[in-house]
């Protein structure tokens, strides 16, 4: 094999999938077209302690967002029923609530990471930053789908 046919191989995408008018493939290196934030996290982990990692990369909520998930953008109530489900290449796997990201609720700066101390992600996928979680848990490394899920209707 070339190496330039090994560098497209290792070159990590994900898929943003579910409920979405624009579902997309995204790569690393497109994350960099939006605006970046930064964030200093520590988390603690129950097997390997604290750890500190600096962050780089856009908001999910912006990236979420852009791919057009099928709500009222105007009404904030029809947002609440909205689940984002996130997974790594080894099956880690986490809800988030909409509520949680948006802007009008939760307000969690969570960023889809690009780098991590200064080393881009490109071949390691894109990573899930939660700076307010105590726990190390839902950092997921390595992300391979993102789904908006807004099929939660059926309370009374
Ligand atoms: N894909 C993936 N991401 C993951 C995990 C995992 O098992 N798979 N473990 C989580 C846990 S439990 C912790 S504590 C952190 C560990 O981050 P570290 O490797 O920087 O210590 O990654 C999180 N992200
Ligand atoms: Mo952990």
């Amino acid at each position: 094999m070339s190496q330039s046919l090994y560098a497209a191989d290792t070159t990590a995408e994900l898929a943003l999938a579910g409920d979405l008018t624009r579902p997309a493939r995204l790569t690393v290196p497109d994350l960099l077209a939006w605006p970046q934030h930064e964030a200093d996290v520590s988390f603690e982990c129950a097997t390997s302690g604290i750890q500190h990692h600096r962050f780089t990369g856009p908001l999910l909520h912006d990236v979420l967002s852009a791919a057009g998930p099928v709500f009222d953008p105007a009404r904030r109530k029809d947002r609440l029923r909205f689940l984002i489900a996130v997974s790594g290449a080894d099956g880690h796997h986490a809800l988030l609530s909409w509520a949680e990201i948006d802007p009008d609720f939760g307000r969690a700066p969570v960023l889809l990471a690009a780098t991590i101390d200064g080393t881009p992600l490109d071949r390691a996928g894109a990573q899930l930053v939660l700076p307010q979680d105590r726990c190390g848990a839902r950092h997921i490394s390595g992300i391979t789908s993102i789904r908006v899920d807004g099929g939660y209707t059926s309370w009374a």
